[in-house]
């Protein structure tokens, strides 16, 4: 059972290992590793994912590798391992220190001379991404001599793999290293550990990485392990690099190296920290949520291009490490506030994958770029056609998340929006950015068709937010969206055109686009947006209103099966008003300028019952619904859910039969939104902070920063007033 801590999360009993592994996780952007026991076998899910190197093994699904784990330690005595399955188990904890972003783990065993303990701590260094440390703490309480064993074990567990090969060790002292590669594309994997003895003179056997521990009852022995991990990605001789990596570690000594990774973490507390008073559990699980995006953001510089953040993070192997709209529209905004540098390097990645995009496109017949579903490098889509499975009869099922959830490439483009109005770095625009939202705007002009009947323009057969509803014909977000895209192009054009025409005129000829900017110019004021009926509800798409009204528990009840897929031909909420996450909800959290009160509550009020929120991304966009119409206190819950989504471990674990488990970012980010646009109603309007406080009832007051142009801005809020203070230039 796991508890709750200032900063701390503390596990008891090692029960739930694999939802351990997501809520023990440590990472740095450049890799992650699962919150598992060092001598972890591969059931246990033990993880060490890198950011953006992926691997496809023969016909399976494409995802990322799981490293071979450098820092891999197994306590023994006469031959016989202890296991955290094992009789003689007497204690076992384990937590992780989220402000450094430090996991420990303490448990003790019974032997028949002794109660034998293992302690260790191990961190990603954030000053050197390429560095796991660990220190490893043998104790007793009477005369023993257990064994330790260290090696770099490639024996990892993978959901489609293996994906390496080609294993080459050598032993050069305290030093082992290993170079692999991946089968697809013949990546090297280059790693290293290096063993530091604290108590060298109790290690009474060596031999390579095995020692033979002479406890004496009293004194601990402590072994310090450096593990590194490179890439061909990252340079020419990733082996020759990690050879120096370890020798500089073990130089620096681990108290150096852990005084250097708190630093790095003092640094992004600064600026990313909120500070709630009035509710402590709160506090806490916000706090721990933007612990896990800050783990997992890329800012480090990769001489192969850009990366982003994929929708399960770096917590394993879900959802084939593919980057979703999850960044851009739930982890975005906190970046944003805080650290735009990491906007704008998902935009580049973007702008980067565009050629995937563009060849998606043409895949559909279609012209301009239509983003990948589920993203990994290249930009080339590694979403499936089937992309569940059945629990009947164990057959993939068609799903058109790939073909029909055409939104993905308009949420880039807000994204994009987002950036530029914000920090007014047109530099981007010019970078890619604009031909970026260009060629989204005509993959929509491609894609849409006009009704001669009703005299409009429509987006017919896609798949909104709510993916239990395939194939509809004008998703009321889907619409809004695409308008955005179309305005977004053209008020992006007429600025930039301002500041550099001959930037614009080469870039509308390099890309052929006046045609469409005419066709753009006429499709607008005559393209669909789903409006309000009399009662002020939305229609989610062309006949939802006709489906079945039953309410979630009735549609629960039919299942057959509790993993049974919802969506789809047979899903149970096919044919029904029951929706899986945000969707006309979500349009209007991000519209919210453009319809009243009453509209809005109108919304809420029909679609939340009729909503699974079966989706980490569901309860943010309530919430910040919620908090508009004056419903802090009903958002609340909603809040916490999110927050506590990789706390208390109770998310989905699979779409049919096809494992989904891992952290949620999304819900992670929409903590933050929450908290920060919602209860504080933070916005900002031309370079200006605006806010609107709307605290849950308990909460006394908010305290939280943004990183703006001219400065640090640290903002307090409190029930009827707001504060900021300008911190100056340097930040
Ligand atoms: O992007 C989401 C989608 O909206 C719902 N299914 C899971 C995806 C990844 O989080």
């Amino acid at each position: 059972m796991y508890t709750l801590y200032d900063w701390t999360i503390i596990d008891d009993d090692g029960q739930a290992v694999l939802e351990n592994g997501n809520r023990l996780l440590i990472g740095n952007g450049y890799m992650a590793k699962r919150g598992t026991v060092e001598e972890a076998d591969p059931p246990c899910m033990p993880a060490i994912i890198l950011g953006g190197v992926y691997d496809k093994h023969g016909d399976r699904w494409r995802e990322p590798v799981n490293a071979p784990d450098p820092l891999f330690t197994v306590l023994s005595l006469d031959g016989i391992p202890f296991t955290l399955a094992g009789e003689n188990l007497s204690t076992h904890t384990q937590s992780l220190n989220f402000r450094y972003g430090v996991y420990s783990r303490k448990t003790t065993w019974n032997t028949k001379d002794a109660h034998l303990t293992v302690s260790t701590e191990r961190f990603a260094s954030m000053d050197d991404i390429h560095l796991l440390c660990m220190k490893y703490t043998v104790s007793a309480d009477a005369p023993v001599s257990p064994r330790v064993e260290i090696h770099i074990n490639t024996d990892v567990c993978d959901l489609n793999g293996p994906h390496l090969g080609d294993f080459r060790f050598e032993v050069k002292g305290q030093t082992r290293t290993l170079i692999c590669e991946t089968l697809e594309k013949k990546i090297p994997i280059a790693l290293a550990n290096g063993i530091e003895g604290g108590s060298l003179s109790s290690i009474i056997e060596e031999n390579r990485s095995s020692y033979l521990l002479d406890l004496d009852g009293s004194n601990p022995v402590e072994l310090f392990v450096f593990g590194t991990i490179w890439t061909g990605l990252d340079a020419d001789d990733p082996l020759e690099n990690v050879e120096k990596s370890v020798l500089r570690a073990k130089k620096a000594g681990w108290d150096c190296l852990l005084a250097e990774h708190k630093a790095k973490w003092d640094e992004i507390w600064r600026i990313g920290d909120v500070v709630i008073k009035g509710d402590d559990y709160a506090q806490r699980a916000l706090r721990y949520s933007l612990y896990h995006l800050h783990i997992i953001a890329p800012r480090h510089k990769r001489r192969c291009g850009n990366f982003s953040i994929p929708a399960r993070g770096l917590s394993g192997q879900t959802y084939k490490g593919a980057v979703f709209w999850d960044t851009e529209m739930f982890m975005a905004p906190y970046f944003l506030a805080t650290e735009p540098e990491l906007v704008a390097q998902f935009i580049r990645y973007r702008i980067e994958t565009l050629p995937g995009a563009r060849r998606k496109a043409v895949e559909y017949g279609l012209r301009g770029a239509f983003f990948a579903w589920e993203s990994q490098e290249t930009g080339d889509d590694a979403c499936t056609d089937f992309n569940v499975t059945d629990v009947f009869t164990g057959r993939p099922v068609r799903t058109y998340f790939r073909d029909k959830q055409v939104h993905i490439s308009a949420d880039i483009v807000l994204a994009v929006k987002r950036y530029v109005d914000a920090t007014g770095d047109f530099s981007i625009l010019k970078e890619g950015g604009l031909e970026l939202i260009l060629e989204v705007a005509r993959f929509y002009l491609s894609s849409i068709y006009y009704s001669p009947e009703r005299k409009r323009y429509e987006a017919l057969d896609v798949v909104g937010p709510d993916e239990y509803h395939e194939r509809v014909n004008n998703n009321a977000f889907t619409n809004r969206m695409i308008l955005m895209v179309f305005e977004t192009a053209l008020t992006t054009i007429s600025l930039l055109k301002e500041k550099d025409a001959i930037f614009i005129e080469a870039l509308m000829a390099k890309l052929n686009f006046s045609e469409d900017f005419a066709f753009m110019q006429a499709v607008m004021p005559c393209f669909y947006v789903p409006q309000p009926n009399e009662q002020g509800v939305i229609e989610q798409f062309d006949g939802y209103f006709r489906l079945e009204d039953c309410s979630l528990d009735v549609v629960r009840s039919r299942l057959k099966d509790p993993k049974e897929y919802w969506g789809g031909g047979n899903g149970v909420a096919s044919t029904t008003r029951i929706i899986k996450q945000a969707d006309v909800v979500t349009m209007l959290a991000l519209f919210g300028d453009e319809y009243s009160t009453f509209v809005k509550k109108a919304n809420l009020a029909f679609y939340e019952p009729r909503t699974e929120h079966g989706s980490s991304l569901s309860a943010c966009m309530y919430a910040l619904l919620a908090c508009e119409t004056g419903g802090s206190d009903w958002a609340y819950p909603f809040f916490i859910k999110n927050a506590e989504m990789d706390i208390a471990g109770k998310g989905k674990h699979f779409a049919g039969l096809v494992y989904i488990g891992g952290t949620h970012p999304a819900a992670n980010g929409g903590a933050w939104l929450t908290a920060i646009h919602g209860f504080c109603g933070f916005s900002l309007k031309n370079n200006k902070i605006q806010v609107t406080p709307r605290l849950p009832s308990h909460w006394q007051e908010v305290m939280f920063r943004v990183l703006l142009p001219d400065g640090l801005h640290e903002v307090t809020v409190t029930r009827d007033r707001w504060d900021e203070k300008v911190r100056g230039q340097n930040v």
